[in-house]
């Protein structure tokens, strides 16, 4: 694992690899859900249990996604509170807009930070009118079953709505389902679908791919793809 920078501006991290894709996922939610844990219990399998708050820091490594070499750069950022101040919310924004693949957390303990998803994931799809950005949506401390303020049907359902992945995580408890999540959104895109041979032609102006709302079968489909992959490290951390 490498650290890049902590986030007063997002420098581009420069291309010193030999990786065919660079593959670079914000990860965005209230505070205190718990994106930190996540991100540390993705890169290196550990939850320490105490991190800096709203640590915001930009991590990159090398992984092996389908046989394929991807680098990834993870860009941690400060946690929104309802009604927060513009100085977190401007940090995401520009987080956001930096990525081209969104992890969105929100912690079952804590009834507020999944109302901030739908208004997050508004400002993903605002960012990229154009493209097609995977997001993926988690549901952490799954283990604090006495404190769940959001019962388990209610994050599936969304992200239904939303049109995004779902998965119930616990990063103090488990590493399998969260690696899943983040490897799911370092798989190369689908390719833009044929067009049929009998098809007229169409004009160059309308050839551009209309970003199409994300099929909940294929995504998944290969939610399950990930989970069953064993992960595999490119570099040790
Ligand atoms: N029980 C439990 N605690 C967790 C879990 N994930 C994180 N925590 C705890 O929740 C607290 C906040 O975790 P962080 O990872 O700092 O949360 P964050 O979203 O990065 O917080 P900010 O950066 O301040 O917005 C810490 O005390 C963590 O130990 C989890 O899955 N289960
Ligand atoms: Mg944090």
């Amino acid at each position: 694992m490498r650290l890049i920078q902590n986030m007063s501006t997002i420098a581009e991290y420069p291309k010193e690899n030999n990786s065919n894709r660079v593959v670079k996922i914000a990860v965005v939610g209230g505070s205190g859900v718990g994106k930190t844990a996540l991100v540390v219990r993705f890169l290196t399998r550990r939850f320490i249990g105490d991190y800096e708050r709203n640590a915001a820091t930009l991590y990159a490594r090398e992984v092996q996604v389908d046989g394929e070499q991807v680098a990834i750069q993870v860009q941690d950022t400060p946690g929104l509170h309802v009604g927060g101040g513009l100085g977190s919310q401007d940090q995401v924004t520009r987080s956001i807009q930096w990525a081209d693949a969104v992890v969105l957390v929100y912690s079952v303990t804590d009834r507020r930070s999944f109302d901030l998803i739908g208004r997050l994931h508004q400002q993903v799809r605002e960012a990229h009118p154009n493209a097609r950005v995977p997001v993926v949506l988690l549901a952490n401390k799954a283990e604090l079953a006495h404190l769940r303020q959001v019962d388990w049907q209610q994050g599936p359902r969304l992200a239904q709505g939303l049109g995004v992945a779902f998965q119930e995580v616990s990063a103090s408890e488990s590493c399998s389902e969260i690696h899943a999540a983040f490897r799911l959104l370092c798989q190369a895109p689908p390719p833009p679908a044929a067009t049929p041979t009998n098809a007229p032609e169409k004009r160059r102006t309308s050839l551009m791919p209309r970003p199409k709302s994300p099929n909940m079968q294929d995504l998944k489909r290969r939610f399950r793809q990930a989970l069953s992959a064993r992960p595999r490290t490119a570099t040790a951390v």
